[in-house]
């Protein structure tokens, strides 16, 4: 099966699948230099510094950091170069601009999650796909309940999920909110909002249009708390999408909320929202989308699995979408690939 889609030199020599096979630790050398504080020390010094700086600067080995800085060059994160013999690093542009902490578009909090809690769960991804389901459990002690009362399973992990859920619109929130033309819609909900992050973009690219962020009460707390500094135009309004609390609007944002869940759970909130919706409304779901024969993309699939190791749902195709639309009376239904990692799809009411 495998010899089909690789090359002749694959058989000569597996490049490819060797470089899979190590993924696991370029990720674990990103993880490790982002918590170390390695691009925040190397923005901030606006100078070239030698690997014994670095570990002095970071508190570390001399030996490990200097494997680890020349890690970071091998894979194109850093530069060096080497004057009167010393080797000096210093962070390549898309290190300063996606990695350093408090850069405008830092993926920082992105990686700390996929480090302290992503990471953990997928060393059990054989007994997730043996038992068919998520591995909370095993990897953290007893669950605290449904799916996000276990993904919450204390404030310091709510706040790092919220991080991870913001640093995404960061890179894909104009193109989420872009890709179809909504402009029409002036009441605007975004159901499971979290953060504000991507209502926020909505507002920037519909400034008449108004934007609420339905969210549980704790996290509508904590966004306003943590994550809101320059946010006041976004409002936020805390309820259980799942008790008939959805208020009316025009049009419903639902991004990355089908995918949490089953089948079922995602008929019965479609159908909240359907009966709740203004009329000529509509729902706008945000998701990384599958083929519609499942063989990709890649990055939609992997995020596919990691929801069967942490929640109840998957990854779906556009004709899924469009049947659970369907189902629940919406019509009228488009899909919008970005061809990056996020895809989105509007239904009519
Ligand atoms: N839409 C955000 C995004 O894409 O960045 C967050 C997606 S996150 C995977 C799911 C969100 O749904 C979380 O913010 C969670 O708190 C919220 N949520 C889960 N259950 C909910 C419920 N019963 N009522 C309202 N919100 C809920
Ligand atoms: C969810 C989205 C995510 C629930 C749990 C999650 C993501 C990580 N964990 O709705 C974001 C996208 N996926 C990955 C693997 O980063």
């Amino acid at each position: 099966m495998m010899s089909e889609h690789l090359s002749q030199s694959e058989l000569d020599y597996p490049f490819r699948l060797l470089e899979y096979i190590n993924g696991f630790r370029v990720s674990k050398v990103i993880f490790s230099a982002s918590e170390l504080g390695v691009f925040d020390l190397l923005l901030r010094s606006q100078e070239a510094l030698s690997a014994q700086r670095v570990a002095q600067e970071l508190g570390t080995s001399m030996d490990g950091m200097e494997r680890l800085l020349d890690a970071l060059v091998g894979i194109e994160i850093l530069e060096v170069e080497v004057t009167n013999g010393t080797a000096l690093y210093s962070s390549s542009d898309v290190a300063n601009l996606y990695l350093a902490k408090g850069s405008s578009k830092s993926l920082h909090d992105m990686i700390i999650y996929q480090s302290q809690t992503i990471y953990p769960l997928w060393s059990h991804l054989g007994d997730a796909i043996r038992e068919g389901k998520s591995q909370y459990e095993k990897t953290f002690g007893p669950p605290s309940g449904d799916v996000f009362q276990t993904i919450y399973r204390s404030e310091e992990e709510m706040l790092k999920f919220m991080g991870l859920m913001n640093s995404s619109w960061v890179i894909d929130g104009h193109d989420v909110v872009t890709a179809f033309n909504l402009s029409s819609f002036q009441t605007i909900v975004d159901l499971g909002g979290c953060t504000g992050a991507l209502a926020r973009e909505m507002l920037e690219a519909y400034p008449s249009s108004s934007v609420i962020v339905f969210d549980l009460p704790q996290v509508v707390e904590a966004a306003q708390k943590h994550f809101c500094q320059e946010n006041k135009a976004v409002k936020f309004q805390s309820g259980d999408f799942f008790s008939g609390d959805i208020p009316a609007a025009d049009l419903y944002v639902l991004a990355r909320i089908i995918h949490d869940w089953s089948e079922e759970t995602c008929l019965t909130l479609l159908k909240s929202i359907y009966d709740a919706c203004n009329p000529g409304g509509g729902v706008l779901l945000v998701e990384a989308m599958l083929f519609e024969n499942k063989r990709g993309p890649v990055s939609a699939q992997m995020f596919s699995l990691n929801m069967l190791v942490q929640a109840e749902g998957r990854e779906r195709s556009p004709s899924e979408y469009t049947h659970l639309l369907n189902r629940t009376g919406f019509h009228n239904v488009q899909v919008h690939r970005t061809g990056k990692s996020y895809d989105t799809i509007l239904a009519l009411r």
